[in-house]
């Protein structure tokens, strides 16, 4: 048969799950879709952002071999903590243990293994939903073992102490969490990762889940900031005055007074996982 056979393009951002356009039928490998040039997902406001996982670019970090970071938040963008996926290859991480006197440090697995190593806990090798809190100065050690790339979601934050025990060490599983509603709305779920209201931790880390056609009640315009990673599902997000189509591995920063709502559009279930600074007053 003449010309050139059927083939389906795999869409970098979707990399565990190939897709098929009209526009992306048999194009030659190694060859840009149309489409590519100057059109964008990604935005970059005063007190939001929105960063499709396409544009994010790859850099290395000395405490870490065979390791790439990608930075999503930083005080760069206006961001008061940090937030970054690390891609470990096999039989790469850390190349010893890694302690920031006065951050703590949070890591979730997103795909593959990892070992993960916290303190003197004994180490766990854990798959998607594995997560750790490192208090201030607590050393990390993160390791992939397995066969193929482990993907982990991270943030540091700087502790803001107010004269309690700074929080313990945690190394656990998402599905060691327990699934809450305090809303009233049907269809709204939350994990909350690290434990809710204990006044030692100075952030939230929850996983919100929502039913298809769930929506927030109200459009929210609050104080704290937020790191939101897409996880399940899409939907739309409301950002200032903006709608943002957003789907799984999409990132958004969302400053201090950013509106903000969500409306999950798939047929299934969405969750994104969400960094929210809590339980302290106003510096002045
Ligand atoms: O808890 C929250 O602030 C949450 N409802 N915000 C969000 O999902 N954008
Ligand atoms: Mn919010």
């Amino acid at each position: 048969m003449a010309g050139a056979p059927f083939r389906l393009t795999t869409c970098p951002a979707r990399r565990e799950r190939p897709f098929m356009q009209p526009h992306a039928l048999n194009r030659p490998a190694g060859r840009a879709l149309p489409g590519a040039f100057g059109h964008n997902r990604g935005i970059v406001r005063r007190n939001y952002a929105f960063l499709p996982p396409e544009g994010v670019l790859k850099s290395r970090l000395p405490q870490y071999e065979n390791t790439a970071v990608r930075f999503l938040a930083a005080p760069a963008l206006g961001a008061r903590f940090a937030q970054f996926v690390l891609e470990i290859e096999p039989g790469g991480g850390s190349r010893a243990p890694f302690a920031e006197a006065a951050i703590q440090h949070f890591y979730y697995v997103l795909s593959g293994t990892a070992v993960l190593q916290l303190g003197d806990l004994p180490p766990q090798e854990l798959g998607r939903g594995g997560f750790l809190y490192a208090p201030p100065g607590t050393p990390v050690l993160l390791r992939n073992e397995g066969k193929t790339q482990a993907r982990i979601l991270g943030l540091r934050k700087r502790y803001e102490a107010i004269g309690l025990s700074a929080p313990g060490p945690i190394l656990s599983h998402e599905n060691q969490v327990p699934r809450t509603n305090h809303t009233g709305f049907a269809g709204r779920g939350f994990q909350h990762l690290l434990p809710f209201g204990d006044l030692a931790f100075d952030f939230e880390m929850n996983l919100m889940w929502f039913a298809p056609g769930t929506f927030f009640p109200a459009v929210e315009t609050h104080i704290m900031e937020h790191g939101l990673y897409m996880l399940h599902g899409q939907g739309l997000y409301l950002l200032g005055t903006e709608w943002h189509e957003i789907w799984e591995d999409d990132f958004i920063w969302m400053g201090a007074y950013c509106p903000q709502q969500f409306y999950p559009t798939g047929p299934d279930e969405a969750a994104y996982l969400l960094y929210k600074d809590v339980n302290r007053d106003v510096a002045l």
